[in-house]
């Protein structure tokens, strides 16, 4: 059986290169309102302020580096396909920090900071600097209409068909950093399990489907996923 790894990351694996998590203690939605600002309602209500919510964190990401976790996966991903096995990296962050790492096959299931996209006409366009509401689309001239390309509550991720075809034949799948609170990939693990997997959690702590995980490794990503990395890959290729 040709050996199918499918990792799924959160914000955990971006902490230590600076960038937040959403729901530890000093983490994003204990300063900022999620419904304000990480729904389609809210940025109908006041899109000023959804704006400069993501206006400040696509700056705070322009000055971030990836880490070694970053690295390892990336560095993983080159010997896993190497080695005649499939992979696939999913990835909630709207961070770019794989992608600098290195890694080439990647689903950003929940966009991507450094994009716009036009509400009216779907146009997606490379964006490193501010949004505001009076530009106008580049695609169809119409303003009003340019938002961050992320994903927000009630709304569809994406790359979900290839996702759930990928986890129903996989051999392993492994959840880096992230607090499994958020569905749907909070059923991955079990997704997973079903198609007889082996699963690791890899984060800080337990998360909410820790219950549907058989391996665990507790501690910061750049300590446990470089480690992790060179031992999956020795198990799953073993003669
Ligand atoms: C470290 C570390 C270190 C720290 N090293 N680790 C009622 C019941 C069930 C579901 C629903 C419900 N009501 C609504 C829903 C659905 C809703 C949902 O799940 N709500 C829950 C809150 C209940 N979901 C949706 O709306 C989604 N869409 C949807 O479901 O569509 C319908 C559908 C149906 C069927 C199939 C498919 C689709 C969309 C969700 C969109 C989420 N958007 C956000 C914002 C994106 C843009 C942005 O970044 O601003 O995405 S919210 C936020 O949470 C962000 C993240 O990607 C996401 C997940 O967070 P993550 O990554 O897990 O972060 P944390 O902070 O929670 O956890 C970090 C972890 O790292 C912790 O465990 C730490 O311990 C650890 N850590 N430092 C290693 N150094």
């Amino acid at each position: 059986m040709t050996p199918s790894l499918l990792i799924l990351t959160g914000a955990g694996i971006s902490a230590e290169s600076g960038l937040g998590t959403f729901r530890d203690t000093d983490g994003i939605w204990s300063k900022f309102d999620w419904q304000k600002l990480a729904s389609p309602e809210g940025f109908a209500e006041d899109p000023v302020a959804v704006h400069d919510f993501y206006n400040a964190r696509r700056a705070g990401l322009l000055d971030a580096r990836p880490n070694a976790a970053h690295a390892a996966l990336a560095t993983l991903e080159a010997a896993w396909v190497r080695s005649g096995g499939e992979f696939l990296l999913v990835t909630q962050n709207i961070d770019d920090l794989h992608g600098r790492a290195g890694s080439e096959r990647m689903i950003h299931m929940h966009g991507e900071l450094l994009r716009a996209r036009c509400a009216m006409c779907g146009d997606l366009t490379d964006c490193r600097t501010d949004l505001a509401i009076d530009m106008a689309c580049a695609a169809c001239g119409r303003d009003g209409g340019l938002r961050p390309h992320v994903v927000w509550f009630g709304e569809m991720p994406l790359g979900m068909e290839e996702i759930y075809e990928r986890l129903s034949s996989v051999t392993h799948f492994a959840a880096i950093g992230t607090s499994g609170s958020v569905w749907p990939t909070a059923g991955f693990a079990e997704e997973a399990g079903r198609a007889g997997a082996i699963t690791y959690e890899i984060s800080m702590a337990a998360g909410e489907s820790g219950h549907n995980f058989q391996h665990a490794e507790y501690g910061p990503a750049t300590q446990t996923v470089p480690a992790w990395c060179e031992a999956v890959i020795a198990e799953a290729f073993a003669a």
